[in-house]
């Protein structure tokens, strides 16, 4: 099982190290190890798991944030609807085409491989299309696929991408982006909705 033990954490050279493909045919332990990568996420988001093995929420996992310097990530998360669940694991994904347009989360991005609050924006493509291998987790097939990412969705895979090439995103944080639009994030909205006829 990962825990964060397993994750290393800014200032270790793995994480600024380009990342090699994965090679074909795929070994079955290479299968496994992006399985549990999957299985993190899944326990992240589970209160209870999270509080046992005191796991730090994710939504995205590259894997040379374990020290596995290796081209694959997993992602399991909502999207900004809160509507569609995304749930995948990649093998040797590449962006083929992207938006003009670019974005950015309002808060800023967070990582599980730094201990610390970042203050500052990232800007990225509001929608890349990935070629990519996907893995399946019931059935251990490997499908090439082409999928079209937007928003957060859009971002999180940019932040697990930069990881394989290893970037950081608090080397690319700016103090403010004008004239670009930020996500919104639709539970948010009905919050401060709900907040606004309670204060009101
Ligand atoms: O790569 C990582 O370190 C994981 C990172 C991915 C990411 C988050 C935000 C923007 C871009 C990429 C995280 O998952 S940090 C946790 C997080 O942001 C989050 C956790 C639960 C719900 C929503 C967000
Ligand atoms: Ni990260």
């Amino acid at each position: 099982m990962i825990t964060m033990k397993n994750i290393i954490r800014e200032g270790h050279p793995t994480l600024t190290k380009k990342a090699i493909p994965v090679a074909f045919p795929i070994e079955q332990k290479i299968k496994d190890t992006l399985k549990e990568m999957r299985q993190f996420l899944i326990n992240s988001q589970n209160e209870e798991t999270r509080e046992k093995y005191e796991l730090r929420e994710g939504v995205g996992l590259a894997a040379p944030q374990i020290d596995l310097s290796l081209r694959m990530l997993a992602i399991y998360t909502e999207d900004e609807t809160f509507e569609n669940h995304h749930d995948y694991m990649m093998i040797n994904p590449k962006i083929i085409s992207h938006s003009a347009k670019e974005t950015y989360i309002p808060g800023g991005e967070g990582c599980l491989s730094v201990d610390r609050e970042v203050s500052g924006l990232v800007r990225r493509y509001q929608k890349v299309t990935v070629k990519t291998h996907l893995l399946d987790p019931d059935t251990d097939e490997l499908i090439e696929t082409t999928l079209r990412l937007r928003n957060f969705l859009a971002i999180v895979f940019q932040h697990e991408l930069d990881h394989l090439n290893g970037v950081m995103f608090f080397t690319k944080v700016e103090p403010t982006l004008e004239g670009l639009t930020p996500i919104e994030f639709k539970l948010d909205e009905m919050k401060n909705e709900n907040n606004k006829e309670e204060t009101s």
